[in-house]
């Protein structure tokens, strides 16, 4: 069990977080632009939709604290930006399966320099049966001012970020196991975890099913996706 952070604690690194939180904003900014246009140049080459939804997040403070608490790193706002990725996030939803991959190889050769880490949770799940691609990326020099008593220095920083990659089945699983399990770690009965995982179990069926149909549909109209 981690230490328990006064709120006031949490209020510090909240209000210690917005200094940096116009850099996350950017970082965030530029992959979705960056996404929009592979989405939009992929639907005119190839006539599918590879992209059914885009979202993203900042971390909330509570968030933070119980990560680097989790991962056994220093809590402060310093630690969060040296150590984790996923303060900034974006998650792509697709529609089939293939598509997820498709759009983590563009998104490889959009940021050939830039890619950390490839977590695959779709082709090896967690455990509890949790599905998606984690792309961590480490954006290129951003400009950011120092403020100190007497003087404010410019640095060049590289902005981490992570990107999820999962497809809308994979997403209504995660969405839902995110708001009765994932949040309550440990405080959920056994028999329904394995209900949470049995679940998982049918969708990621249901998902291999859909792209063998689409697979099927498209070879029969000569479409090569
Ligand atoms: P928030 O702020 O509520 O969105 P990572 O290091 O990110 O590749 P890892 O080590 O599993 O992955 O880290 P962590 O913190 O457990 O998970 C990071 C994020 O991945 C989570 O954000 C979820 O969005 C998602 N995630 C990972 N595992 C699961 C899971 O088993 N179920 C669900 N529903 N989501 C998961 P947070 O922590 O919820 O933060």
């Amino acid at each position: 069990m981690g230490e328990v952070f006064e709120e006031s604690f949490i209020q510090g690194i909240e209000k210690e977080l917005l200094k940096n939180k116009f850099i996350y904003q950017k970082a965030i900014k530029d992959v979705t632009d960056s996404l929009e246009q592979i989405a939009r140049r992929l639907h005119e080459q190839r006539k599918h939709r590879y992209v059914h939804q885009v979202y993203s997040r900042i971390k909330t403070a509570e968030s933070i604290v119980d990560k680097l608490q989790r991962k056994g790193f220093p809590v402060s706002v310093q630690s969060a930006w040296e150590n984790l990725y996923d303060v900034a996030g974006i998650r792509v939803v697709c529609p089939f399966i293939e598509d997820v991959y498709t759009i983590v190889d563009e998104i490889k050769a959009a940021y050939p320099d830039a890619v950390s880490y490839e977590r695959d949770y779709i082709s090896d799940p967690k455990p509890n049966g949790y599905r998606s691609i984690h792309l961590g990326l480490e954006m290129p020099e951003y400009t950011t001012v120092r403020k100190d008593e007497y003087t404010d220095t410019v640095e060049q920083t590289r902005v981490k970020i992570e990107i999820q990659l999962r497809t809308i089945a994979m997403d209504f699983w995660a969405s839902l196991e995110h708001s009765i399990y994932y949040k309550s770690r440990g405080t959920i009965d056994v028999a329904t975890q394995v209900e949470l995982k049995t679940c998982a179990d049918i969708i990621a069926d249901a998902d291999t099913r859909m792209q063998n149909i689409s697979d099927r549909v498209n070879s029969d109209r000569g479409i090569l996706t």
